[in-house]
């Protein structure tokens, strides 16, 4: 099994899009196992985006993650990385699929309503950087029969 995290973000939290977010990865099969609703210290946000301090479009998004609560999660399952990252679609919802989470829901590279991480190394930063050991529940969902062969 392998653990990704993904994080709503302010955008997505206002516009009242958690729930369906979180559906269409309870749909997919994947286990949730952490998740919390906050608005980010500043800290966190330079590492979560520690890779893009230096670039031109930092200040803003620095300014963006912090405009309200984001909905922190840690998701479950079988390639959790790439099935999120599949179900959440390209960087800038001009490019993303329809049917998929941006394709869907944004128009705007600057407001993408959603992160996930891109690597299973990332993942584990990130799921480091917000959560505890303790925060992550292990439990089964009724259905993992039927879903995994
Ligand atoms: P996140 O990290 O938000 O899931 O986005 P991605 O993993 O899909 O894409 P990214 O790391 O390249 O970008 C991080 C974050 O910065 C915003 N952004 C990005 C922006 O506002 N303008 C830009 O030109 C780029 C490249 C969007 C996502």
């Amino acid at each position: 099994m392998d653990r990704t995290f993904v994080m709503v973000k302010p955008d997505g939290v206002a516009r009242g899009l958690i729930g369906e977010m979180v559906s269409r990865f309870e749909k997919k099969g994947l286990r949730l196992v952490a998740a919390r609703l906050e608005k980010l210290p500043e800290k966190r946000v330079m590492e979560q985006y520690r890779e893009h301090l230096e670039k031109p479009f930092f200040p803003s998004l620095r300014h963006y993650i912090t405009s309200g609560p984001v909905f922190l999660m840690v998701w479950e399952g079988k390639s959790a990385v790439t099935v999120v990252r599949a179900l959440v679609g390209a960087t800038n919802p001009a490019e993303a699929a329809p049917g998929t989470i941006r394709g869907d829901f944004a128009l705007d590279i600057g407001r993408n309503v959603i992160h996930a991480s891109d690597s299973p190394e990332s993942a584990k930063r990130e799921i480091a950087l917000h959560f505890t050991q303790e925060d992550l529940c292990s439990y089964k969902r009724v259905d993992e029969a039927v879903l995994y062969e």
